[in-house]
């Protein structure tokens, strides 16, 4: 009997031994991703900080969170940071183009690799980062020229709304739009300025263009909040958005459809935000060794004032 009893003892610990063995072989590694976001400045970037946190969160990804307030040095403080915390990864949405050689380099010799989000990055050392998940901005400034142009029979006075001065998406948002309608001699940019991708900003500096020149009949805003912003300026200054002055944005948020439902805003040019899931599979990926093309382009599509009740309902932003 005893003999049962020890044989039925020692078979009870290999069966626990093996469990736990199994169980900690076997347990998917739980990563550490540090995220160094721009800010909360546009509907767009809010959209794109809750994919790549519900991403984190269904992937039981431990995610370290940094909003920079829309400044390059809180980014480069929160890298530092993730570097020390020696984290497996990081996805940085950079806000200007310029300035991250030093903090690269420095990821870089920690053997952490960097995933751009939604902008691009200058630097003579391609390798400082994996790659650029971002929306081919050059094209979205073309297809928002080509479009209005065809809108306004080729003939406007155009008053720019620009995104943040230095961010790639602003850069090539103006160089796109100027492409398209250079080839239209009667598509003039008679006002062009920052409004930094915010709506109080977009309409600021709306309300101080309408008071300097009466010609503008069209608005191109390289993002949806500020052409909302214009939207109010150009009604309290007692036109009609949409008709009086044709206005067409990029980012396809779903108060940019809201606003062309009404009959005020004519067109979005989309940018996808919902980044998180091609984020963490290239990030992931290239910490387990996989190389990736340096950009991972998204593609986007254009939709107009004619099509948004329909498409409204179907928008996941
Ligand atoms: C585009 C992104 C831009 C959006 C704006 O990828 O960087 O920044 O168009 C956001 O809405 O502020």
């Amino acid at each position: 009997m005893k003999r049962n009893n020890s044989m039925l003892f020692v078979l009870l610990i290999v069966s626990l031994c093996l469990i736990l063995a199994v169980n900690v072989v076997g347990a998917p590694k739980k990563y550490v991703i540090g995220f160094s976001q721009i800010g909360a400045e546009s509907g767009w970037r809010t959209a794109e900080t809750e994919s790549v946190k519900s991403t984190a969160a269904e992937r039981g990804i431990e995610l370290k969170f940094a909003d920079a307030q829309q400044k390059q040095e809180n980014q480069i403080k929160a890298l530092r940071s993730f570097i020390a915390q020696k984290v497996d990864g990081i996805l940085l949405a950079p806000v200007v183009e310029s300035g991250w050689e030093e903090v690269l380099q420095e990821a870089k010799d920690a053997k952490i690799p960097v995933v751009l989000l939604d902008r691009g990055i200058n630097v003579k050392d391609d390798s400082l980062y994996v790659c650029k998940i971002t929306s081919d901005f050059i094209w979205e400034g073309k297809a928002a020229g080509e479009w209005l142009a065809k809108k306004m029979k080729s003939k406007a006075n155009i008053a720019e709304l620009q995104g943040t001065p230095g961010a790639s998406a602003a850069i090539e948002r103006k160089k796109g739009f100027e492409q398209a309608i250079a080839k239209f001699k009667g598509m003039k940019i008679v006002k062009s300025q920052t409004g930094n991708f915010t709506r109080a900003e977009g309409k600021q500096v709306m309300e101080a263009f309408l008071k300097a020149d009466k010609t503008i009949n069209a608005v191109y805003a390289h993002n949806d909040d500020m052409a909302l912003g214009a939207i109010q300026a150009i009604e309290e200054a007692g036109k009609k958005p949409g008709k009086d002055i044709i206005i067409i944005s990029i980012d396809g948020v779903k108060a940019a459809f809201e606003a062309m439902v009404a009959g005020k805003l004519n067109c979005t040019v989309e940018c996808n935000p919902l980044l998180g899931p091609i984020g963490f599979d290239t990030l992931i990926g290239a910490i387990n060794g996989k190389t990736y093309p340096k950009w991972v382009v998204q593609k986007d599509g254009v939709f107009s004032m004619e099509t948004a009740a329909k498409v409204l309902p179907t928008r996941k932003y």
